[in-house]
């Protein structure tokens, strides 16, 4: 039994990029479609005997009807055109917060030779000598311990294989400090003769028979030195092999002291920088420290505009000059829990709050210091 292993597309992740490509979409939307087609490419021509996608599919919970017609598009080559039995679970991102809202991976449930676990339960079935447990995100922790209770290797299977999107349980390392990520025991992982991880972004083993796919295009900085593919998996013996996609090149440059300098000369050192790593393919964090009011004000608009044009993606941080009383700005903690804590309201019935009186009391919250 071979399988290809992949997960965490996140399918239209990027849409706040500037820039947009002629269809519609960002051109960092497009980065992130392309990844993940070149991956169906692949596996399309190696040809497993099932195929595995491990949860976020989608970056939302409701994908707009271009990404949904795209990863229909991808799914019915797989596994109705090409032949190969293709298993698709939930995942945090795009299983809905509410079971009424139902997720859209529920409509790919018409495609032929295509298994979808995404309604909360886990689905059991077997193809060839192998049984399968797929188990989507579930909508609470009592149900996610119910669901997984009814992970019971299958003694007459010749092999077993369980698919999963969440966080090894006692693993922080593999958390997304996403809310609402689920966590997964490592004893149940370790009944199976092999378990397809999906939610951390990096691909890597978990326990003896436990992999992370990883994701198919880099979704943060933290990703940028990792390749992104997907897993070749043989089962008799179990052999992991990772396969490279391309992807788009990261770079964080290294940070700038902004020290006693006016805002021109920053702009300046910045554009340095930029040329030096040829900015105009790829995605380049710049942190610049100790800047000071007057820095600021005499930074000119129009060099920063202009590098930004010029640049794939440039994020520019500006941190203020040390002071001793004062917090400091860098929470990157906090800036994945509020993105998070937004996104999480759009997916919940607000019908008796004020929304965005909710946001701005959370936000406060959640970005003041104790
Ligand atoms: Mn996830």
């Amino acid at each position: 039994m071979k399988l290809c292993h992949l997960a965490d597309s996140h399918l239209g992740a990027g849409d706040n990029h500037p820039r947009r490509a002629p269809s519609g979409l960002t051109v960092r939307q497009e980065d992130i479609i392309r990844s993940f087609v070149e991956a169906v490419d692949r596996i399309i021509e190696i040809k497993p005997d099932v195929c595995i996608h491990a949860g976020d599919l989608f970056h939302a919970v409701r994908p707009t009807n271009r990404i949904m017609a795209i990863a229909v598009e991808q799914f019915h080559r797989l596994a109705s055109r090409h032949g190969i039995p293709t298993v698709i679970i939930a995942g945090n991102h795009d299983a809905p917060k509410q079971p009424h809202i139902g997720a859209a991976l529920e409509v790919f449930e018409r495609i032929d030779n295509l298994y979808v676990a995404a309604r909360g339960e886990m689905i059991r079935f077997t193809l060839a000598d192998t049984a399968f447990f797929a188990l989507p995100h579930c909508l609470t922790t009592q149900s996610l311990k119910e669901q997984l209770a009814l992970c019971r290797p299958d003694p007459e299977a010749a092999h077993n294989v369980l698919i999963m999107h969440g966080v090894a349980a006692g693993m922080p390392e593999f958390s997304m400090a996403d809310l609402g990520e689920q966590e997964l025991p490592v004893e149940v992982m370790n009944r199976f003769d092999y378990t397809a991880l999906g939610h951390f972004h990096n691909y890597c083993q978990v326990a003896d028979r436990a992999w992370y796919a990883g994701s198919t295009e880099r979704l943060s900085q933290s990703e940028r030195e990792i390749a992104k593919g997907f897993l070749m998996v043989g089962l008799d013996p179990l052999e992991v092999k990772f396969e490279e996609v391309s992807t788009r090149a990261m770079v964080d440059l290294e940070t700038i002291d902004a020290a006693g300098k006016r805002g021109d000369q920053l702009a300046e050192i910045i554009k340095g920088r930029m040329q030096d790593v040829d900015s105009s393919d790829k995605i380049v964090r710049i942190k610049v420290e100790g800047v000071s009011p007057e820095t600021l004000k005499t930074l000119p608009a129009d060099t920063l505009a202009e590098l930004k044009q010029k640049a794939y993606a440039l994020d520019i941080r500006f941190e203020k000059e040390k002071d001793e009383t004062a917090e400091t700005l860098d929470r990157p903690a906090i800036g994945q829990l509020d993105k998070s804590f937004v996104q999480f309201l759009e997916t919940v019935d607000l019908a008796d709050f004020d929304r965005d009186r909710l946001i701005r009391e959370a936000l406060k919250y959640l970005t003041t210091p104790e």
